[in-house]
């Protein structure tokens, strides 16, 4: 793989690893950053070797939110026609699953990184919050949307207008994060389960997350009804027949798609 300014990315087995790594400014999301993300998303999620995606940083740091420095000079004008935060759809558009493994800060655009990736996993050491009030303006990369789907209108709201900082306990507690674990295990749990779906055929993987996040766009009965659908489908594939012949013979199946 090619070399990134500001980011580590590593291929182990069929799981692609992008570490953010601007650790001087706690990983502070600048264009750059940013565009090289995408970038690596996208061949990652072209790749057929790749069945799962980790995104992580540093120990102190996920990403501390959108670069300050480089915002500060910023005019409307400017951000409403270079269509600043755009590039954040790429993420969120990604079609294979992303694993955000987060330790220390993940802070505005760090926090809203972190939620436009399918599953987070939170060190212990792990700090949410949506600060950007305190700089005289707000989450713009989906922090009141998805943060409020997340944890509720309630305890959103008062993250947001208040930018308190919530733990990885609370975080846990407010199912914005699927587990937490010990900061030295955070990069062996993500990769574990990584692998694990990885291993499994990844056209099945791919519609199970756009099942989910269907949910999430439509009503429950349209979103019912896409699911069906996609599941009648599946029994067009080897993957099916072989999957469940396994389970019947005693055996592991041996997937073809994957
Ligand atoms: N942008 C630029 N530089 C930063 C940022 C940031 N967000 N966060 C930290 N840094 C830099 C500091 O300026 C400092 O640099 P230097 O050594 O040159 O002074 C270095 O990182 C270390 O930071 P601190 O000395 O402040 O470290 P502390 O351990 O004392 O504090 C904190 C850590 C609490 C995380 C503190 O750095 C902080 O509050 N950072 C800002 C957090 C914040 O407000 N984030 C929200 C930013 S706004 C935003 O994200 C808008 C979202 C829009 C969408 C996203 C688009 C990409």
């Amino acid at each position: 793989t090619k070399e990134y300014a500001t980011l580590i990315v590593t291929r182990e087995g069929k799981v692609g690893v992008i570490t953010l790594n601007r650790p001087k400014a706690l990983n502070a999301l600048n264009s750059q950053l940013v565009g090289e993300l995408c970038e690596v998303l996208n061949i990652f999620d072209k790749d057929p070797e790749i069945g799962c995606i980790v995104i992580t940083g540093g120990e102190k740091s996920f990403a501390a939110g959108a670069d300050i420095k480089e915002m500060q000079s910023k005019t409307s004008v400017e951000a409403y026609s270079t269509a600043f935060l755009a590039p954040y759809d790429t993420i969120a558009a990604t079609r294979k699953p992303i694993i955000a493994a987060v330790a220390g800060y993940a802070l505005g655009g760090g926090c809203e990184l972190a939620m436009s990736c399918d599953i987070i996993l939170a060190a212990e050491n792990a700090v949410f919050g949506q600060p950007e009030i305190n700089l005289g303006i707000m989450p713009g990369a989906g922090g009141t949307q998805r943060l409020t789907r997340a944890v509720g209108k309630a305890k959103a709201m008062e993250l947001c207008l208040t930018g308190r900082q919530m733990r990885a306990d609370e975080a846990e507690r407010s199912n914005l994060v699927s587990r937490v674990v010990p900061v030295e295990s955070l990069h062996d749990e993500a990769m574990k389960a990584a692998t694990k779906i990885a291993d499994f055929p990844v056209h099945v993987v791919m519609m199970i997350k756009e099942s989910i996040n269907r949910g999430f766009v439509t009503t429950l009965s349209e979103g019912v009804r896409f699911e069906r659908n996609q599941f009648y489908s599946l029994f067009a594939t080897e993957d099916q027949k072989e999957g469940m012949a396994a389970f019947i013979e005693k055996r592991k199946p041996q997937f073809k798609n994957r």
